[in-house]
C-alpha cells in the first residue's frame, strides 16, 4: 500500500478493474429492482468542460449508490453525434464531419473513462451510425403513413450572396455569419411532425410528473400555452370575405378600434395589388428574420389597407391594417385591437393616432390607471358595452360567446401556443430524411433502411453535397425511379428517443426489444442542463408517446425524476482597449488578490501589470475566456478531486461558484482520510458488542451511525450532496480527534468509522475508495458492499437535553438520563438553581413535563 496518496496511480490501477471484469455492466434481471440513471448524453464537441463534469458525476453519485442499494443499475452513455459544429468544424478544415466527430468521440470517451464514470459502455450509442438512424428513419415513415408527419411550406434563412440556407446561429445580427450579407426569408417544402395533435396530453401529464422540478413544468406548460377563447367573424365591407380572429379576451370586444393582419395575410396580399406602397411594406416585413422571441421588444410598425371590417355586434366600421408583429403561422394570423387594454395594441394605436376606447372598469373603484399613460390589462366590469355593461370579465366571456354563436359569428374555442415540430434541416451532417419524390411528382416514404448519409464525399461550402448528387439523390421504390430528399432531421430527433434504444442497443430487427424496454423504462433519474427545459424535454416525452401508441413502449412518460442541474461559473477578467471594446482574460493570464474567505478582489495582468476589471463570477464559457479545463485539473488533482469538489461546492440544482481554494481543500481531505485510513484501519476488522462500549466509544460509534443515517438521506431523498459529504468530513474529524488508550476494542471502533468513512464517501470517490478498501484485505469490490443500515440503537442517546421554563420564558437547560420518568424530570427540574432563582417568593401553580424536550412551571 502506498502511503502516500497517488491520484494517477490509484486511479489507473481501479479503472482497470472495472474495465476487466465490466463490473458496470448492466444485465435484465426481473428478479431485482432496477434503476436507470440517465444524463443527457454530450455533443461530441471536442473535450470534456466543467458542465459535463458535474452532470456526469452527479449521475454517476446516484447510480453508484442505488446499485450499493441493491438495485440493477443501468447507466449509459452516448454521443449526439451530428450537428453543425462538425460541419463548420469540417468547412473549415476541408475534412469530413464524421473525421472530426470521430476524433472528438475517441478523445472525450478517454477523459469520461478517466473521470471513472460506470457506465455500460456495451451499450454506447453514436447516433451518426446507420444502425442508430436507420430506426429513426423508418419511425418518421411510420408516422408519415399515420398522417403525423406531413410536408409543407415554411421560411428558411437565405443568405443571397452565398445562395444557401442557414441555421439560426449562423445569422448574426441578421446577416450571414460568413459574408454578412442581409439575410432574407425564402419559402422552401419543410417536413413537420404533429406534436399539436399530443398538446393536450403532453399538457395534461405534466401533473404526473412528481419528481420533474417545478419550473421546468412551468416552462412546458407554457411553452404548450393552453388558452380558452372565442374565434369569431368580422365581415369585410363591400365584399364577401370575412377575416376570422382569435381571442382569449372577449370580454373587450366592444373596445376594437381596428383590425390587425399578418403581412402574410390574404386580404393584405389582396389590398397591395394596387397599392405599391402597400406591398414595398408588405415586402419588408416579409424579409423580416425576427425570431419568435424578440416580437415582443421589437419596433411595432403598420400600414392600414383601405379595407374595412364590420363590428360583429355593433356594426361599426374599424380599419384593417397591416402590422409585423401579428403573425400567419399564428392562429389565424389575424387580431382584434383593443387599444385600451392590451398593452401592444395601445402602443400602435398611439404610434398611428388610432382610438384607444375604454370598455373595462376595475373591480375595486379606488384602483388608479391612467389610460393615457398605459393599456388597462387586467380583468374587470364591462362599461361602454351596450348590453353587457356591468357584467364581470369572465361572465362576458360566456355572454359574449353565446351571443356570437346564436349569430354564427363565434364559438368558444380552445387555442395551443405550440407549433408543429419543424423537423427538416437543410444541412449535410445529419440523418437523411427518407422521403422521395417519385419523378411522377408524387412523394412517398423510403422503404429500405438505413438511407446512409455517405460520409467520404467532400463538403462544398456552406452548401450540402447531397443537394445535386445523383449517386445519393437518384433511387428506384418500388419499381418507380425518383430523387430522395436532401434535407437531414434537426439533431433533436435522434436525442428524442436515444434513451430508449440504450435499453435494447443490440436489437438488429426492430428499432427496440420491447421486453429489455419495458423492464428498463421509464427512465428512473434523469439529470441535465436547464436550457433543455423546454424543447429536448418537450420533444423526449412527445417521443415516448409517440412510441407507446406504435406498441413499443408501455409506460406513459420516458422519466419519473429530473434533475436539472445549475450553472458552473468562475471569475470573469476584462480589461478595455481604446475603443472601450472588452477584452476577457483567463485566470492565468492575471495574478489576483484574495481576501480571507478566498474571494477575488483585485488583479493585474501578469504580462503588463495593467489592472484588471472584475466582472464577477459568470458562467464559464469560450466567449468569456473564463472557463477551467477539467483535464488540466485531473491532471494535476486526479479525477476524485475534481468530482469530490464539484459535489461539495454547491447543491446540484444551484449555480455552481468555482473556486481554486476549493479544489485544493477537496484534495487535501482526500489526502487526510488517506493517511488515516492508512495509519488505523490497514487490519481485518472484527464485530463490535455495542453493549460492551465505554462512553467515549459509544460516542464514536453514534456518531458514525448518525453520519450514516444523514448521508443515506441527503444522497437518496434530498440529492444534497454538498451536506452528504460535510458530512462524512465531521466523522473524520471525530475520528481523527478520538483519543483512546488503543485497547482492541478502540481500534475496532476507530476503524470500523473509517471503513464507514470510505463506504459513504465511495460513491463520490470511488477510486480512493477502493484502493483502501482492497489494501485493508477486502478480497470483494467496494461497489458491491451493501449501503451501511443505521443501527437505531446507536442512534439512542444515554443523556438528553431537557429545556427549563418558567412562565414560558427560558431559565436554563439540564441534561437527564435517557430513559427518566416524569416526576424524576420534574425533581430536577425543580432543583435547578436557575428555577429557584425565579420562583423565590411564589407559589407554583403548575408543571408541565414535555418529556424529552422541556419543563415549564407556572408560578405567581
Ligand atoms: N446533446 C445535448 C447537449 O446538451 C443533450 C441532448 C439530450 C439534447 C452538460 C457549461 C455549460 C460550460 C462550462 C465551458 C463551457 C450540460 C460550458 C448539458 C447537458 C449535458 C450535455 C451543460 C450545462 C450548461 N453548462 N454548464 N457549464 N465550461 N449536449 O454536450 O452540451 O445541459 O446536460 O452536460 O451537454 S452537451
Amino acid at each position: 500500500m502506498q502511503q502516500e496518496y497517488n491520484p494517477s496511480e490509484v486511479e489507473s490501477s481501479v479503472q482497470k478493474i472495472w474495465d476487466e471484469n465490466k463490473v458496470f455492466k448492466a444485465i435484465k434481471d426481473s428478479t431485482k429492482d432496477k434503476f436507470y440513471c440517465l444524463s443527457m448524453l454530450p455533443y461530441p464537441s471536442g473535450r470534456l468542460h466543467m458542465g459535463h463534469v458535474r452532470n456526469y458525476t452527479i449521475g454517476d453519485v446516484i447510480s453508484r449508490y442505488q446499485r450499493m442499494l441493491g438495485k440493477n443499475v443501468l447507466q449509459p452513455m452516448g454521443w449526439d453525434a451530428f450537428g453543425l459544429p462538425a460541419e463548420n468544424a469540417a468547412i473549415k478544415n476541408k475534412a469530413q464531419p464524421s473525421k472530426w466527430t470521430t476524433e472528438n468521440i475517441a478523445y472525450m470517451k478517454k477523459q469520461l473513462k478517466s473521470l471513472g464514470f460506470a457506465y455500460d459502455w456495451d451499450r454506447e450509442v453514436k447516433t451518426c451510425e446507420p444502425e442508430y438512424y436507420k430506426w429513426e428513419q423508418w419511425f418518421f415513415t411510420q408516422l408519415v403513413e399515420k398522417g403525423l408527419a406531413y410536408k409543407k411550406t415554411s421560411a428558411v434563412n437565405w443568405c443571397p450572396n452565398d445562395e444557401t440556407v442557414l441555421a439560426n446561429e449562423q445569422v448574426h445580427d441578421g446577416c450571414c455569419w460568413r459574408c454578412d450579407t442581409p439575410v432574407e426569408k425564402k419559402e422552401i417544402d419543410q417536413w413537420f411532425i404533429r406534436i399539436t395533435a399530443y398538446a393536450e396530453e403532453l399538457l395534461n401529464s405534466i401533473d404526473e410528473l412528481e419528481g420533474w422540478p417545478d419550473s421546468v413544468k412551468t416552462q412546458q406548460r407554457n411553452w404548450i400555452g393552453r388558452s380558452e377563447g372565442v374565434e369569431m367573424i368580422f365581415k369585410l365591407e363591400n365584399s364577401e370575405d370575412a377575416v376570422s380572429i382569435y381571442t382569449t379576451r372577449p370580454d373587450t370586444l366592444m373596445g376594437v378600434t381596428y383590425v390587425a393582419v399578418a403581412a402574410k395575410h390574404p386580404i393584405a396580399e389582396k389590398a397591395a395589388e394596387n397599392n405599391t406602397e402597400l406591398a414595398e411594406f408588405i415586402a419588408e416585413c416579409n424579409q423580416s428574420t425576427t425570431a419568435e422571441a424578440d416580437i415582443a421588444t421589437m419596433e411595432k410598425k403598420g400600414m392600414a389597407t383601405g379595407v374595412k371590417a364590420i363590428h360583429p355586434v355593433t356594426g361599426d366600421l374599424v380599419d384593417v391594417w397591416v402590422a409585423n408583429f401579428v403573425l400567419m403561422d399564428y392562429g389565424s394570423g389575424a387580431v382584434m385591437a383593443v387599444p385600451g387594454h392590451d398593452q401592444r395594441d395601445w402602443e400602435f394605436a398611439q404610434k398611428y393616432g388610432i382610438e384607444i376606447k375604454q370598455v373595462i372598469a376595475p373591480v375595486d373603484e379606488s384602483e388608479i390607471y391612467d389610460l393615457t399613460q398605459a393599456a388597462y390589462t387586467e380583468k374587470g366590469i364591462l362599461i361602454n358595452s351596450g348590453e353587457f355593461d356591468g357584467l364581470t370579465s369572465d361572465e362576458a366571456l360566456e355572454k359574449i360567446a353565446t351571443w356570437l354563436n346564436d349569430k354564427g359569428l363565434g364559438q368558444k374555442q380552445v387555442n395551443y401556443r405550440i407549433r408543429d415540430w419543424g423537423v427538416s434541416r437543410q444541412r449535410f451532417w445529419g440523418a437523411p430524411i427518407p422521403m422521395v419524390k417519385l419523378d411522377s411528382g408524387e412523394m412517398v416514404t423510403a422503404k429500405e433502411f438505413p438511407v446512409v448519409l455517405p460520409t467520404d464525399i467532400p463538403m462544398q461550402g456552406a452548401n450540402s453535397p447531397l443537394v445535386d448528387n445523383p449517386d445519393f439523390q437518384n433511387v428506384v421504390v418500388d419499381g418507380q425511379p425518383g430523387k430522395r430528399e436532401t434535407d437531414t432531421f434537426d439533431t433533436f430527433m435522434e436525442s428524442s428517443w436515444y434513451y430508449a434504444r440504450y435499453t435494447s442497443p443490440e436489437s438488429h430487427d426492430a428499432m427496440l426489444d420491447t421486453e429489455e424496454a419495458n423492464y428498463w423504462l421509464p427512465v428512473d433519474q434523469y439529470i441535465g442542463g436547464i436550457e433543455h427545459a423546454t424543447m429536448h424535454l418537450l420533444y423526449f416525452r412527445f417521443f415516448h408517446k409517440l412510441m407507446r401508441d406504435a406498441g413499443l413502449v408501455n409506460s406513459d412518460e420516458p422519466a419519473k425524476k429530473l434533475l436539472t442541474q445549475g450553472m458552473v461559473l468562475s471569475d470573469t477578467f476584462i480589461t478595455l482597449d481604446e475603443k472601450g471594446t472588452k477584452n476577457y482574460h483567463s485566470s492565468e493570464e492575471v495574478e489576483v488578490v484574495k481576501d480571507n474567505k478566498g474571494k477575488v478582489v483585485s488583479g493585474k495582468l501578469k504580462t503588463t501589470g495593467e489592472d484588471v476589471i472584475l466582472a464577477g463570477m459568470e458562467k464559464m464559457s469560450k466567449s468569456k475566456n473564463n472557463g477551467i479545463d477539467p483535464q488540466a485539473l485531473i491532471d494535476e488533482f486526479g479525477a476524485d478531486t475534481a468530482r469530490l469538489y464539484t459535489m461539495f461546492a454547491s447543491p446540484p440544482e444551484q449555480s455552481l461558484e468555482w473556486r481554486d481554494d476549493g479544489v485544493q481543500g477537496a484534495h487535501k481531505f482526500i489526502k487526510r482520510l488517506w493517511k488515516l485510513f492508512n495509519e488505523k484501519a490497514m487490519f481485518v476488522g472484527e464485530a463490535i458488542d455495542i453493549n460492551a462500549l465505554n462512553t467515549q466509544q459509544k460516542s464514536l460509534y453514534s456518531k458514525t451511525h448518525e453520519t450514516i443515517a444523514k448521508v443515506s438521506d441527503d444522497y437518496s431523498r434530498r440529492y444534497s450532496f454538498n451536506t452528504a459529504i460535510a458530512a462524512v468530513m465531521e466523522l473524520t474529524n471525530a475520528i481523527a480527534k478520538y483519543s483512546g488508550d488503543d485497547s482492541p476494542i478502540d481500534r475496532q471502533i476507530v476503524k470500523y468509522a473509517l471503513d464507514q468513512a470510505v463506504i459513504l464517501l465511495s460513491p463520490v470517490t470511488p477510486h480512493m475508495a477502493q484502493a483502501l478498501w482492497q489494501a485493508s484485505g477486502k478480497t470483494y469490490l467496494i461497489a458491491d458492499e451493501p449501503w451501511p443500515q443505521v443501527n437505531q440503537a446507536a442512534l439512542v442517546k444515554d443523556e438528553i437535553l431537557i429545556i427549563l421554563q418558567v412562565n414560558g420564558k427560558l431559565r436554563g437547560k439540564i441534561s437527564v438520563a435517557n430513559g427518566a420518568t416524569k416526576d424524576e424530570i420534574e425533581a430536577l427540574a425543580m432543583q435547578d438553581e436557575n428555577v429557584s432563582k425565579h420562583i423565590e417568593g411564589k407559589t407554583v401553580r403548575k408543571v408541565v413535563v414535555v418529556p424529552g424536550k422541556l419543563v415549564n412551571v407556572v408560578a405567581n
